[in-house]
């Protein structure tokens, strides 16, 4: 089996959009390690992001955290990432870490704090104006911790109202895309904790809302790719928020915990047609690095998402239903196999060379002394963290 034209082709077409706060530093609630060469300014991550698209391709998106990357000019920021190659890409908004949301933000009892929320993403909205975002992303951290604490029901409701308010804002040529997380930081009940409390609340606002399915937010055992293709099914999968984990939310790189879970995951993608650039599910990654250097971080989170996008396209789609049809199980089964245990990594080299590209983008990184250069010219200032 070897990589074709028409696989080729799709390949080329594989965007990634890198979250800026990647390029940040982060860590657990015990120690957040900093790292030389993390970037001070917004500037200084998108021209990290940068960095990972000159050596891949893969990666011409970066998405933005408000207000983490606050500033004063979004025009200019544009042009700024313009410049570098790369584009800005969804707009994700915060209502977790300011104290008046200690119980709820879109949420809460309190109609002048659901407000304050409101307009945060209204605020948001008139930042994608101006950056050229297509999408807000939505991530509550509201929830309750205790059976009793909260009135679950009336939650739901005023979420719908809140988002309602939200979605009226948005333009026909943006999207609100609500994203799900079973726990964490509440630990009894959480007001988006499903795909179906997200479907559900996306669906009432119309056709602009959609459903971000991060892979890190479930249950251990979730058959997430059947979640990927009943999503792309009732056309509302918006965008994925990729990492991987062993545990919980662990946000660790892409593909590096269960390579053949991201397998799965994306041959439903293709099944489903949502590999095609105009089915318009935004392929993000939401991941910290916190032991390793965060640049070949992202550097290794492309290649495992298109390594395995290419191991996806490999699977013989004709055999593999004509083997489902006739009720070969172990037929069926050993087509999908093949495809997932071939080493596509030497034809991926060929072809990268072939486009100009480094045959190996991590040691084509290790070699260029990006990283020295950024370690000795970023000294002063603060280093930019998860949260600052
Ligand atoms: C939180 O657990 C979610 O995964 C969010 O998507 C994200 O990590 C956070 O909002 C940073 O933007
Ligand atoms: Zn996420
Ligand atoms: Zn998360």
């Amino acid at each position: 089996m070897g990589l074709n034209d028409g696989i080729l082709n799709q390949l080329a077409e594989q965007v990634i959009e890198l979250p800026s706060w990647a390029f940040g530093n982060s860590g657990t609630r015990f120690k957040v390690f900093a790292t030389p060469g993390t970037p001070r300014t917004v500037e200084e991550k998108l021209a990290d992001a940068a960095k990972v698209n000159e050596l891949t391709a893969l990666a011409p998106k970066v998405a933005l955290h408000i207000p983490w990357d606050k500033v004063d000019d979004y025009a200019a920021l544009r042009t700024y990432a313009e410049d570098l190659g790369v584009s800005l890409g969804t707009i994700n908004s915060n209502t977790f870490q300011d104290d008046i949301y200690k119980f709820g933000s879109l949420t809460h009892v309190d109609a002048a704090v659901r407000r304050k929320a409101i307009d945060h993403h209204y605020e948001c909205i008139e930042i994608m104006n101006q950056t050229g975002s297509r999408d807000l992303k939505i991530w509550l951290a509201d929830g309750t911790n205790y059976p009793g604490q909260g009135d679950i029901r009336g939650r739901q409701d005023r979420l719908a109202d809140s988002l309602a308010e939200i979605y009226a804002r948005i333009s026909p040529e943006q999207r609100l895309v609500l994203e799900y997380k079973f726990f964490e930081p509440a630990f009894y009940h959480t007001d988006v904790p499903d795909w179906g409390t997200s479907y559900a609340q996306v669906a009432a606002l119309g056709e602009n809302a959609v459903v971000c399915l991060d892979t890190g937010h479930h249950a251990p055992g979730t058959n997430i790719e059947f979640i990927v293709a009943q999503l792309l099914r009732l056309g509302k999968l918006g965008s994925f928020d990729f990492n991987s984990r062993f545990y919980a939310d662990d946000d660790l790189i892409v593909g590096a915990a269960d390579p053949f879970q991201l397998f799965r995951i994306i041959y439903e993608v293709i099944r489903g047609g949502g590999l095609d650039p105009d089915a318009g599910v935004a392929f993000m990654l939401d991941q910290c690095h916190n032991v390793e250097d965060k640049v070949p971080g992202q550097i290794r989170s492309v290649l495992n998402v298109q390594e395995m996008t290419a191991r996806a396209l490999l699977v013989d789609t004709d055999a593999l239903f004509a083997a489902q049809q006739a009720g070969d199980v172990l037929g069926a089964n050993a087509i999908f196999m093949d495809a997932f245990y071939t080493d596509v990594r030497p034809d991926l080299a060929t072809w990268r060379e072939s486009r100009g590209l480094p045959a190996d983008p991590l040691k084509a990184y290790a070699e260029s002394g990006y990283q020295k250069t950024i370690e000795t010219e970023r000294v002063g200032g603060t280093q930019a963290g998860w949260g600052a």
